[in-house]
């Protein structure tokens, strides 16, 4: 099981750890066994994988053959990819990632061809000279191609740009008989492979898709459950080592689903997405009553699919608007209305004054409950209003209003922590009480405002 990531991001120890494990697949004998099998398929009476629908299957077990080849080497290796129509260069465009030195080595070093530098230079094979900032392209060709609901031009689509990036590589790589021997091949095949799996993976919803055609009634050995040499049990035209001593039967049906062959790819499966969202999810509040940002790390957000934002739960409401009233609003609704106020207290301020203060202004002192506890006795308001208080009527209506003003910023606090969940059962019970009392409070006061004759609105 593994994740084949494109090989422009893969880590150096995962380049190395690959490189490794081709260089011990060639000094065990097992490399070249893929340069014969593919060499074969050309012999007279062969089965045919080139021009023909046979191309993405064949190739996907050969190539997942070889990585599991390499995985018993080292369990930890995936087969990487080429997506030759970019450049794969480093982000200052300054080094080539794929013909790196410590990977697929350098371009042909002589014309028309010749060696190769970089860890496989030993092995003989050949490169074209070409320029290693340059690529193949052919990118607009694969979309077309992707754009097919059919798989026979979908095929053919991808195989002659797949063609112009073997030929462009050139050497080895530019030969039907020889192209394997370069590594390069692999990460080339790869990304055919790829190719076919978001294609299938784009199309497989739509009623009636055929991942693989024909289904029966093609050329003999081209159709979906016609085994494919050397899986299929024969030694024709060749006896293939080992394949033919053990058989295992594999035909285009066994090879749809890459999932299900137990590797997935960086582009289309879950298994390779990361699963971390946010980089410090332990200390991350979205709050803004105590803005400190001073002391916050750098919030992150990783470029993660899977990330999702709900907000079907999270309302930002005047709990004192009615439930169904559909309008956001952020208002100050502090009873009465301002003109009965101004009557009472001539510096009252309008709900839009700009120099009204605003809880959670950082700029401002915190006016809420962490600055100035509220203290409040039901029972000391509802018997003290009525000319008990020491300063008559215009004290009590004064009270009242600033008790209410208080308490409201204090009932919006703590909606707002029960909202974002940081409220505790104590504080939650704590506030239903708030509520109530919030509620008594306003009743006494209207009932003040309009016993003192004060002309309120409706
Ligand atoms: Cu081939």
């Amino acid at each position: 099981m593994g994740c084949r990531k494109n090989l422009a991001r893969l880590t150096p120890a995962e380049r190395t750890a690959f490189v490794n494990a081709v260089l011990a697949l060639k000094a065990g004998g097992k490399f070249d066994v893929y340069t014969t099998i593919h060499a074969r398929t050309m012999d007279p009476g062969g089965v045919m994988v080139h021009g023909m629908p046979l191309f993405f299957p064949w190739h996907r077990q050969l190539v997942l053959e070889f990585e599991r080849d390499l995985q018993a080497i080292d369990s930890s290796v995936s087969l990487p990819y080429w997506d030759w129509t970019v450049a794969n260069l480093n982000p200052s465009a300054t080094e080539s990632l794929i013909w790196r030195a410590d990977f697929m080595g350098s371009p042909g070093n002589a014309s028309p061809v010749g060696p190769v530098t970089g860890p496989f230079a030993a092995w003989g094979f050949s490169r074209r000279n070409f320029d290693p900032f340059q690529y193949p392209g052919t990118g607009g060709s694969i979309a077309a191609a992707m754009a097919q609901t059919t798989y026979g031009p979908f095929e053919s689509g991808i195989e002659g740009p797949h063609g112009a990036a073997h030929v462009w590589v050139g050497g080895d790589m530019g030969n039907i008989m020889t192209s394997p021997h370069d590594p390069t091949f692999f990460l080339l095949h790869a990304n055919v492979d790829r190719i076919w799996a978001e294609w299938i993976h784009t199309n497989q919803g739509t009623p009636g898709f055929q991942p693989y055609a024909p289904v029966s009634g093609g050329m003999a050995g081209q159709n979906l459950n016609d085994p494919m040499w050397p899986w299929d049990g024969s030694a024709r035209p060749v006896a293939m080592p080992p394949w033919n001593s053990a058989p295992v039967i594999v035909r285009p049906a066994d090879v749809i689903d890459h999932r299900a062959l137990g590797y997935f790819y960086d582009t289309i499966d879950p298994e390779c997405f990361p699963k971390l969202k946010f980089v410090d999810d332990n200390k991350l509040k979205f709050r803004d009553d105590k803005p400190k940002f001073a002391d916050d790390i750098t919030l992150k957000f990783r470029d993660d699919p899977t990330l999702k934002f709900r907000d079907d739960k999270l309302k930002f409401r005047d709990d004192k608007l009615p439930p169904a009233d559909p309008t956001l609003k952020f208002r100050d609704d502090k009873p009465p209305p301002l003109e009965t106020v101004k009557q009472i207290d001539e510096k009252a301020k309008a709900i839009d004054d700009p120099k009204g203060k605003f809880a959670d202004d950082p700029l401002r002192p915190q006016q809420g409950p962490a600055a100035r506890p509220f203290i409040l006795s039901t029972p000391h308001h509802s018997m003290a209003w009525a000319g008990m208080a020491g300063g008559g009527p215009q004290a009590a209506v004064a009270e009242h209003e600033a008790a209410i003003a208080e308490l409201e910023q204090l009932l919006t606090k703590m909606t707002e922590a029960q909202q974002l969940g940081t409220l505790g059962p104590a504080e939650a019970a704590q506030l239903e009480e708030l509520h109530a009392e919030y509620q008594a409070l306003v009743s006494q006061y209207q009932a003040m405002v309009q016993q003192l004759g004060v002309a309120t609105r409706s």
